[in-house]
Parts: C-alpha cells; sequence; structure tokens
C-alpha cells in the first residue's frame, strides 16, 4: 500500500508501531482507520478546518484526534453557543459551520442553534454523537436515550444518521451539499456511538471519502425572468432596492454595489446587509426608511424575504390603508428559493437563482446607460434624511448622566467609524435597534446580530466565531439580558484569547430597569436584575480587562484601550435605567402594550 494513501490516519500509525520486530516472519501488517479517523479525514478533505463543540461521551477521543489531527477544536461552555458559533462561521465564509456535541441533553442545546440557522438561511452541520440504537429504538433506557434523528428532522433543512464508518464519506458530503446548495441552512449529521471504535481497512476507507465537487452550484436566472424584472423596473418613477442578508452572504459586493450605483436607485440595507455598499454612502435611504416604503412603486428585494421585519410588504408601513392592506408596490425578487415568491404579497417579477448570478445578469440586461431616477424621487428622500441626521447629530451629541443609549452609542459609532475592519454583534432590545440606526457600517458582512427570530443568547457565540474565523477585532454592543443569554463564555473568549471587546448597556433590566412588583410585594418585577451589577468582573475573574464606565468619555477610552491591546475586555457601561421602550421597535407586536395605547 503507498504511504501516502493513508498520511492522516493515526489508526495506521498506531498499527505501524505494532509491527513485528526484526526475525519474525514479515507477515504484513494489516493497515487499517476507524470511525473516529474517517469523520477526521472526510471534514478535512472538505476544507472544515474548526469544529465548534463541547466534549463528552461519546465524542470525547473524536475532539482530541480532531485536536491532533490538525483541526481548530473551539470548546465552549454550553452548545448552544457552539452551535451559534457555528451557524454564523457559516455565514461569513460561505463554508458549513460545524458544531459537536454529546447526545441527548448536548443534542438539544445545540438544536436551538440549528434551528436557527436554517430560520436564517445560514450553512451548518450540527453532528452529535448519539447512544445505541437498539436500545434507543426499544426505548429501553440507555444513557442519555433519545431518537436525535426524529427531533432535529423538522428543524433541520436536512437529517442523516450514519451506521457504518464506510458510509461516513457519503454522510459528510451529503450534509455538506444539503447545507450549501440553493438555500442554507442547518443540517444534522447522528453520529451513533457504536460507529467511532469501527475499523476497517485504511485503503477501503480512503477510497470512501469524498470530496464534494461544487457544493453551491451557480443557478443561472432564466433571461426571461431577468428581462420581465428589467421591464418593470422600466416602468418606475420612485424605484427601490431592498438589500438582504441573502445578498451579504452571496459575497457578491462589486456587482452589488455597481447595480445600485449604476441605476442610481436608493437602497434600504437590511441589518446583516449594512456595509454592503457604506451606510454614509449617498443613495442610502435608512434615514428616511418610513418614507421610501409607502412612497416606492417597485421595489427590488435582494436576498431579502417580505416577513416580519419587513411589515410582511404590506400594510401601513408600506401606505396601505389598513394594518391587512397592500400598498400598490410591485416587487422584483431576487432569491434562490424558487418558493420564496408571493410568500406575503404578489411578485411581478421573481428572478431565482444565486444572487451573484442574477445580480450581474441584470446588470447585463440594463446596459450602461441606464436612466437615473428622477429627481423628484431623490431629492425627497433627500430632504428627509437630511432632517432626520441633523435631529439624530444633536441628540447624539448630548452628553446626559447617566447616559442614555444615544450618548453610549456615539461613542461606538466613532470606534466602528475609526476601525471598519472590526466586526460588530448586537443583541437587545434598546441595545439593539439604538445600536442598528446610529452605528454606521462601513464594509460588507462586518454586523451580526439576532437576525429573523431577533433572539437573545447569540452574543458570545458570534463573537468567539467572528474572531475565530476573520482574526479581526471583535466589538458587541450587548443588552444587559441579552449578554446574560450566553456570559458564561467570557471564559471561552479568555481562553482562546481573542480580540473581543464587550460592550454592555447596562439599563438594570428587559428594556428599562424601573419597573416595580404592582404588588408591593418583596420579589423584584419579572423585568428587572440587580441594580449596577457589575459584569465587567466576570471578565476580570478570567484574567480579561473589566471596566466600569458611567461617562461617554469613560467609555470611549476603554474602548480605544480594548482595541489597542487586542485584549478580552468587557465594559460595563451604565446607561439610565429608564431610556428604553417596551420591546425596541417593536412596541406594535407586544399585545400588552398595544392596549395600553
Ligand atoms: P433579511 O433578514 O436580511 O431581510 P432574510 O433572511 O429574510 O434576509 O432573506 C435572505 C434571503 O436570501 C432568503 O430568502 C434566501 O433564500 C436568500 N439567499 C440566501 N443566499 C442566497 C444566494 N446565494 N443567492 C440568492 N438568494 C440567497
Ligand atoms: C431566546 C425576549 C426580547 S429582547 C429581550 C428579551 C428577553 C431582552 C431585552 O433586554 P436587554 O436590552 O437585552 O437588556 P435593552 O437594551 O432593551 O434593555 N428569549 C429569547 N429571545 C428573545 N427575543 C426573548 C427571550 C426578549
Ligand atoms: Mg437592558
Amino acid at each position: 500500500m503507498p504511504d501516502t494513501a493513508t498520511k492522516s490516519s493515526t489508526a495506521v500509525a498506531e498499527d505501524r508501531s505494532k509491527a513485528p520486530g526484526a526475525g519474525e516472519p514479515a507477515a504484513q501488517p494489516q493497515a487499517e482507520t476507524d470511525g473516529f479517523q474517517l469523520v477526521i479525514d472526510a471534514l478535512k478533505l472538505n476544507g472544515i478546518d474548526t469544529i465548534f463543540g463541547l466534549p463528552g461521551i461519546p465524542i470525547t477521543d473524536l475532539t482530541r484526534r480532531m485536536q491532533k489531527d490538525g483541526l481548530r477544536v473551539i470548546s465552549f461552555r454550553h452548545e448552544q453557543n457552539a452551535g451559534y458559533a457555528a451557524s454564523i462561521a457559516g455565514f461569513l465564509t460561505q463554508k458549513p459551520g460545524v458544531c459537536l456535541t454529546v447526545s441527548a441533553p448536548g443534542f438539544l442545546n445545540g438544536v436551538t442553534a440549528l434551528a436557527h440557522a436554517t430560520t436564517n438561511c445560514f450553512p451548518m452541520i450540527l453532528i452529535s454523537g448519539s447512544s445505541e440504537r437498539e436500545i434507543v429504538d426499544l426505548q429501553q433506557g440507555d444513557y442519555e436515550e433519545m431518537d436525535q434523528l426524529a427531533i432535529a428532522k423538522p428543524l433541520a433543512k436536512a437529517a442523516f444518521r450514519v451506521l457504518h464508518a464506510e458510509d461516513i464519506g457519503v454522510g459528510v458530503a451529503r450534509a455538506i451539499r444539503a447545507a450549501l446548495s440553493g438555500r442554507p441552512g442547518g443540517v444534522y449529521l447522528d453520529l451513533p456511538a457504536k460507529l467511532f471504535p469501527q475499523s476497517m481497512d485504511a485503503e477501503a476507507g480512503r477510497k470512501s471519502l469524498i470530496k464534494v465537487v461544487d457544493p453551491a452550484p451557480k443557478q443561472i436566472p432564466a433571461s426571461d425572468a431577468v428581462q420581465r424584472a428589467v421591464d418593470l423596473l422600466k416602468t418606475a418613477k420612485k424605484p427601490l432596492i431592498i438589500l438582504g442578508k441573502g445578498a451579504a452572504y452571496a459575497q457578491a459586493d462589486a456587482d452589488i454595489r455597481t447595480l445600485v450605483e449604476r441605476t442610481g436607485i436608493p437602497y434600504l440595507p437590511m441589518s446583516m446587509a449594512k456595509g454592503l455598499l457604506p451606510d454614509t454612502h449617498e443613495q442610502s435611504a435608512s434615514a428616511a426608511r418610513s418614507y421610501v416604503l409607502p412612497e416606492a412603486d417597485v421595489v427590488v428585494l435582494i436576498g431579502a424575504r417580505l416577513n416580519w421585519l419587513l411589515s410582511q410588504g404590506k400594510g401601513k408601513t408600506w401606505g396601505g390603508a389598513t394594518p391587512k392592506a397592500w400598498g400598490g408596490q410591485k416587487f422584483v425578487q431576487i432569491d434562490i428559493s424558487p418558493q420564496e415568491a408571493d410568500s406575503n404579497v404578489r411578485i411581478d417579477a421573481p428572478v431565482v437563482g444565486d444572487i451573484g448570478s442574477c445580480v450581474s445578469a441584470l446588470l447585463k440586461a440594463i446596459g450602461p446607460n441606464w436612466p437615473k431616477p428622477l429627481a423628484e424621487w431623490i431629492g425627497a428622500i433627500t430632504e428627509r434624511k437630511t432632517k432626520n441626521v441633523a435631529k439624530m447629530a444633536e441628540t447624539l451629541a448630548k452628553t446626559p448622566s447617566p447616559m442614555s443609549f444615544q450618548s453610549a452609542l456615539n461613542v461606538v459609532r466613532d470606534i466602528v467609524r475609526g476601525n471598519p475592519d472590526a466586526m460588530l454583534v448586537n443583541e437587545g432590545a434598546n441595545a439593539l435597534d439604538f445600536t442598528r440606526s446610529i452605528v454606521d457600517m462601513y464594509k460588507p458582512r462586518k454586523r451580526i446580530d439576532v437576525g429573523t427570530w431577533g433572539i437573545m443568547g447569540v452574543g458570545m457565540g458570534y463573537c468567539v466565531a467572528a474572531a475565530v474565523v476573520t482574526g479581526q477585532q471583535v466589538i458587541a454592543v450587548e443588552g444587559d439580558s441579552a449578554f446574560g443569554f450566553s456570559g458564561m463564555e467570557t471564559e471561552t473568549i479568555c481562553r482562546y484569547n481573542l480580540p473581543v471587546c464587550i460592550v454592555i448597556m447596562n439599563n438594570n433590566g428587559v428594556y428599562r430597569g424601573d419597573e416595580k412588583n404592582p404588588t408591593g410585594g418583596p420579589d423584584p418585577s419579572p423585568l428587572v436584575f440587580v441594580k449596577d451589577a457589575r459584569y465587567e468582573k466576570l471578565m476580570e475573574a478570567f484574567g480579561g480587562v473589566g471596566v466600569h464606565v458611567a461617562t461617554a468619555d469613560a467609555l470611549r477610552k476603554a474602548m480605544e484601550d480594548a482595541i489597542r491591546s487586542r485584549r478580552p475586555t468587557l465594559i460595563n457601561a451604565v446607561i439610565d435605567e429608564g431610556g428604553g421602550t417596551e420591546s425596541g421597535r417593536i412596541t406594535s407586536l407586544n399585545p400588552a402594550a398595544k392596549k395600553k395605547a
């Protein structure tokens, strides 16, 4: 057997060391590999270089051997955070992020992130060890017994189980294809404990592996669909482009920018599409959002769904007379999923394909001399923008004590402007909404946040992944409640010595910190936390830097120090506990708040 064929196989090396000594009959040792090794080799063969996980039965040895074989294994304190890390690594790299967990409870902890990946269209693979099939299926009470495959199925884009070592190559290949092709999503790969020690001939094992060719094939849009879109766009008097996180994921940055600039059409970035063009771009209509949505007549959606984040494409936000009424806009929708069109309102010109191919086809079809939108439309937008920006500048210039969300975020805004390559992680309610509108982004895929579900808990997992896969400085703006969901990963951040600067907008609670128990009893309101909690000490406990700040100047200095040193830092920023609103900007979705209004 040629040496090169099995170089990566430690099992083979171990076999060789047991080869008969001199003088013994020269029996050729049977080179063998095993399930552990084949999983590692299959992942490496497909360019997976980082695993986010948490060890234990039956995957402890797998994590050791992965590290020994040169995979970077990032070990977390809770699987949900490892899962969120994997999901966002997938978004940032266009390679499936891999999360590795133990069975039953570890698996379930990872499942939230798996569902999150599917919902957000991020490519991710959750690999969980599982208990003995025969016992699980007869429900005879195995250690961590659970039918994991059945549970994962409805929450994943696809789910597979591998029972035999010779099928590991196919299992990993299928998982990679399912995660990456078409609309990306979360994939579950179930690896029962018994699979890992199964041994097989090393050469046969090597041959069983598959290097996936073209895992995210281009999907070229049909030329008639492109022409239909161009024809519709030609009729527009008040066109608008909306860029979503699908556009950010697609990494077609140059063509998207050319499309926006060549057509001169104003655009709105969804939160994770901020920076695809710099937020300071003159065609950005962000500061006039509530004007352009109801006023536009033809809207081009690029990798953005008309879900709740866009008020389902109808109702008052879009100029409809009632909450469910159509506002009269016509839509072009560029999306890789052929089922997305018409999910909420009529899509007059669906363009189905990958965003890179679709945008380049559109560019060809519109040619070099596309007429710019009417001056009245651009002028009206500019007028609103100028007014709103001036109003915002006034608020940002204030330095109240205690700090307001705005005065603190004015500092973050400056720091991000000075460090446009830094990754910005953001979660919370007010802490999220104010940051999204105040902090400008300058480059693509720099802002990662709560996503489609608006969930809390992604923060620290995202910080770890962003630092690990980009190597850039990470700045996390966290609500104090949001931070609590994953705060223990500050230890992980310190352990791997990651350049993460966490800024907690500490207003003592969920939305606000001044709620009272209406009964006057001793329990606090369900919405508030320990007053003036010293979150910065958590970071100090693990050897990082903790800073408590009460002024904008102190916040600025602490952030500058963090970025200069690249040390793990947690800045506890004291914010006016009465400065937030219920649910931030989505008060209207809150039944109780609506009744009050
Ligand atoms: P946002 O929350 O920013 O509005 P969504 O998550 O709602 O964005 O929408 C993202 C859309 O992008 C999804 O409908 C998804 O199918 C689509 N998408 C993701 N990747 C691609 C791609 N490479 N090409 C085309 N469409 C894509
Ligand atoms: C997994 C509900 C939405 S926002 C939020 C909660 C609990 C916290 C808001 O407080 P925070 O921000 O972070 O201090 P701020 O600035 O307004 O004070 N569980 C999950 N996801 C969600 N979205 C919730 C609960 C929620
Ligand atoms: Mg809060």
